[in-house]
């Protein structure tokens, strides 16, 4: 089977929500592969990928410690076969249903394919902090880095696997959502944004804290430096 697209699932601590996500996009995409990147979670995600691989097209990648988001993604993209990964996150707040078309527009020739919690169509559950990080962390990437997404923080989005890897070397993962510093090393032209309704999680902890928080505006501050 010539595969389509290839999910990137990175997990820490997802067991509950992985068996309810991957049999919903195995169902969505037939020509798609479901690329598990998991650091040794302690509550047994990985015994549930290995369970759920004999039933569904599943690849457990297994890193021993936690290594954070980023790198968790990068590792994935590069096991995926697949010329288009979807880069999602495994606890159902990312709204499955629009994967097709964000693989729809990067097929189209798109470069980046964005779910979007601000673009038309897309809104919150979000918390009244989360949702003002976010919106400050927006204006902060528009003013300083001049990156015009309505949502470059979304850690859901579409790309060639070929255009990620060209510059996966030059990305700094710190642990954070990776799609920004896409955007300002691809400079793409050709941007989708989709809109989804983002979930609150409902099951596991959150990861976000403010050291994350605080590393976001490290991140821009590199990134600013990076392109003078
Ligand atoms: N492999 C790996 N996955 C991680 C790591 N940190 C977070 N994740 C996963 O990355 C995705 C995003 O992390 P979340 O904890 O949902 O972060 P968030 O979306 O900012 O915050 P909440 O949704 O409120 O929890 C989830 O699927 C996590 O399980 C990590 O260090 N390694
Ligand atoms: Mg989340």
């Amino acid at each position: 089977m010539k595969l389509r697209a290839a999910f990137i699932l990175p997990t820490y601590n997802e067991a509950e929500n992985l068996r309810e996500l991957v049999p919903r996009l195995a169902g969505l995409e037939r020509q798609a592969e479901i690329v598990v990147v998991d650091d040794g979670s302690p509550d047994g995600t990985e015994q549930v990928a290995n369970e759920l691989a004999k039933q569904n097209p599943v690849r457990l990648l297994e890193r021993r410690t936690k290594r954070g988001l980023a790198s968790a993604v990068v590792d994935g993209v590069k096991a995926a076969q697949a010329p288009v990964v979807v880069v999602m996150d495994a606890d159902l707040s990312h709204d499955e249903q629009i994967a097709p078309q964000l693989i729809a527009a990067i097929e189209a020739g798109s470069e980046v394919a964005v779910g979007s919690r601000f673009a038309s169509g897309g809104s919150t559950e979000d918390v009244l902090v989360r949702r003002w990080f976010s919106w400050c962390a927006k204006q902060v990437a528009r003013v300083v880095l001049g990156v015009r997404v309505q949502d470059p923080m979304s850690g859901f989005f579409a790309i060639r696997r070929d255009d990620f890897l060209r510059v996966a070397q030059q990305l700094k993962p710190r642990g954070f959502k990776i799609l920004l510093e896409l955007l300002v090393r691809l400079k793409p032209t050709r941007v989708t944004e989709i809109g989804f309704r983002f979930r609150s999680r409902t099951k596991g902890e959150s990861k976000l804290t403010l050291t994350i928080a605080l590393q976001y505006f490290r991140m821009i501050f590199d990134l600013w430096r990076a392109r003078r």
